[in-house]
């Protein structure tokens, strides 16, 4: 019988990362790519030390109970909603997470959405594509000024820094932002970015992008409340998580335009999208694809292969979320 450890890799990923992984384990891989339930994914993790997962598998304490041997589980994603991290941490199993290698890429993506958004991109696509371009008008399409606006960002953690100095340095926006603690006055001073509270944040934006982890204190973060404090002609882009913005809520301000356009790359409940946000001409949407690309992907991935290897080999750990319990090995 083999004395390596064995491991988990639950959804598909690179195969040259997995051949990294095979240096060192037994691997199990989810070639076929099929989300797991949870009970599929206790029963593939049982005799396994490491857990590689995405987004779409929660780790939460009924696992952690029924996986003793597990020791690492390792997020191919920044956010990490999908960890209950004190069970986790309780169980003395080491998590990590894939912070700084999607920074830019993502950033790069909330801006492209919130173009797409402001200048009706992808309504005036669907407009060429299903042939009725016969005419021509002068507010044809016309959307929201973006250059020289006013940017707000909800969270100011890396993603929102990177955001911001694209507004300000490539765009020439003033930027405002809204976070639970304040940037200190250099990064302020780098970003161009003035701290707002959220009252503020939402009435003066002319573009607001959400770029905050989710947690319990920050679902709903956007609700019928907040949308009601926008301008009229204000954009809403979301990038960060599904939950933060009540989309029952948004779908009624987009269909009676009490705002005017949003660009939603996470949804509630996703992958099911809300109807009232599929039967809406002024909102853009993506399946949340704002690390995607290869090159980033394939950074998160080997970040995320790096953690496992490193812990399980050497104890050591490259982004623990809860380094403590390295700590007490
Ligand atoms: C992931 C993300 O690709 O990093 C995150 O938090 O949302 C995305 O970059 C997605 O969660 C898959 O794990």
């Amino acid at each position: 019988m083999s004395t390596r450890p064995s491991i988990l890799v639950a959804r598909k990923i690179f195969p040259d990362v997995v051949a990294r992984l095979r240096e060192h384990f037994d691997v199990e891989t989810n070639e076929g790519d099929a989300p797991m339930s949870p009970a599929q994914l206790i029963e593939r993790l049982q005799g396994k030390a490491g857990a590689i997962t995405t987004g779409s598998e929660r780790v939460d304490a009924a696992l952690i109970a029924a996986c003793p041997q597990l020791k690492v589980v390792a997020n191919i994603a920044v956010g990490y909603n999908n960890f209950d991290l004190p069970a986790i941490t309780a169980a003395g199993v080491l998590a990590s997470n894939t912070p700084d290698v999607l920074t830019e890429t993502t950033a790069d993506f909330g801006f492209a959405l919130l173009l797409a958004t402001a200048r009706r991109l992808t309504e005036s696509e669907h407009f060429l594509r299903a042939g009725q371009w016969n005419r021509w008008a002068l507010d044809m399409f016309a959307g929201t000024e973006v250059n020289g606006s006013t940017l707000g960002i909800l969270g100011m953690g890396r993603i929102g820094q990177a955001i911001a100095r694209r507004g300000a340095h490539g765009f020439n926006m003033k930027v405002i932002y809204h976070n639970r603690s304040r940037l200190d006055a250099a990064t302020e001073a780098e970003c161009k970015a003035r701290y707002v509270d959220k009252a503020e944040l939402l009435k003066t934006a002319d573009h607001l992008i959400l770029v905050l982890p989710y947690s319990a204190s920050s679902h709903h973060a956007i609700g019928a409340a907040e949308l009601a404090q926008m301008k009229p002609t204000a954009t809403l882009v979301n990038v960060a998580r599904g939950g933060i913005v009540d989309d029952a809520a948004l779908a009624s301000a987009l269909r009676e335009k009490r705002i005017a356009a949003a660009g939603l790359d996470v949804f509630e409940g996703e992958p099911s999208v809300h109807p009232g946000l599929l039967e809406a001409s002024n909102v853009v949407l993506t399946p949340h694809i704002a690390s995607a690309t290869i090159t980033t992907r394939k950074a998160m991935a080997n970040l995320a292969a790096d953690n496992v290897i490193a812990y399980l080999t050497q104890g050591k750990m490259v982004t623990p979320l809860n380094p403590q319990v390295a700590d007490q090995r």
